[in-house]
């Protein structure tokens, strides 16, 4: 009994979300971009910002940060195979200008919705060598609309854990519906974007036969996030990605959602 109202609960929620999306392409100047996210779920633009901005922002989390020690505490947890700095604005003033970027805020909110708003900026920092994690299995991150902004303060090659996503993954197909209804069900993040039990992780995740065959049967291509310092990647998390891990060197990000306000 309990389980079918919470399918119920599942399908007022989602038919509440769908309304309240709201794709508004005279938002954005960007609309090549937005074009792109629309049909792929995902677009990558290089030069983003410029090397001089990344070289500042980098310093700063050398000076003020303890993220390039592996020390943890003062607002970095580990989490998925990288280090995590939360509250960046406040240990890296100059990431301010980059999470505030009208050009992000303006593409989120044509994407999403003229209501969407930030949540969870982060400095990322991925530099174990081999070091795997749940996310690597493909997976979506949510059952309602939501949308990642990446910007590589560190070149990102072939070898430096570039996400992997499936370019059109992110569309409504019936194969959805039972993750996003799991999704609902099973997954749960405390107010540190903790997960708050074990099965969390997994509530996304596809084992590599599913994908194969999902991709059988929708043909999506693989796109693998590679790009110089200053480079965005924006994505919607309802698409298929999964992380991949790092071969040599690391991985250094800015990283943020937008999502539509919670109820
Ligand atoms: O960091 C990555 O490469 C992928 C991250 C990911 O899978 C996620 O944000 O859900």
């Amino acid at each position: 009994m309990a389980v079918i109202v919470k399918d119920l609960q599942f399908c007022r929620a989602r038919m509440a979300h769908s309304r309240a999306r709201r794709i508004t392409p005279s938002l954005t100047e960007n609309r090549s971009c937005l074009q792109e996210l629309r049909r792929d779920g995902i677009a990558v633009v290089s030069g983003f910002i410029s090397q001089e901005t990344v070289d500042v922002i980098v310093q700063e989390i050398w000076d003020n940060t303890d993220l390039m020690t592996d020390a943890l505490g003062s607002d970095i947890v580990h989490r998925n195979a990288r280090l995590i700095l939360q509250n960046p604005e406040k240990h890296a003033p100059s990431t301010a200008a980059v999470f505030q970027d009208h050009r992000l805020r303006d593409l989120a909110k044509a994407y999403l919705s003229p209501i969407a708003v930030p949540d969870r900026p982060a400095i990322q920092l991925k530099r174990g060598i081999g070091e795997t994690s749940a996310v690597d299995f493909y997976h979506i991150d949510e059952w309602r609309p939501l949308m990642s902004i990446f910007v590589y303060l560190s070149h990102v090659g072939a070898d430096n854990a570039p996400m992997q996503y499936l370019k059109g993954s992110h569309k409504w197909r019936p194969w959805r519906f039972r993750r996003e209804q799991d999704f609902f069900a099973y997954y749960g993040r405390g107010a540190d974007g903790g997960y708050v039990n074990e099965e969390s992780p997994y509530a996304g995740c596809l084992l590599p036969t599913d994908v194969r065959r999902l991709r059988e049967r929708y043909g999506w291509p693989v796109i693998s996030c590679e790009g110089e310092a200053g480079t965005m990647v924006v994505f919607d998390n309802l698409g298929l990605h999964r992380a991949t891990p790092l071969a040599a060197g690391s991985r250094l990000l800015l990283s943020s959602y937008w999502q539509l306000p919670r109820e």
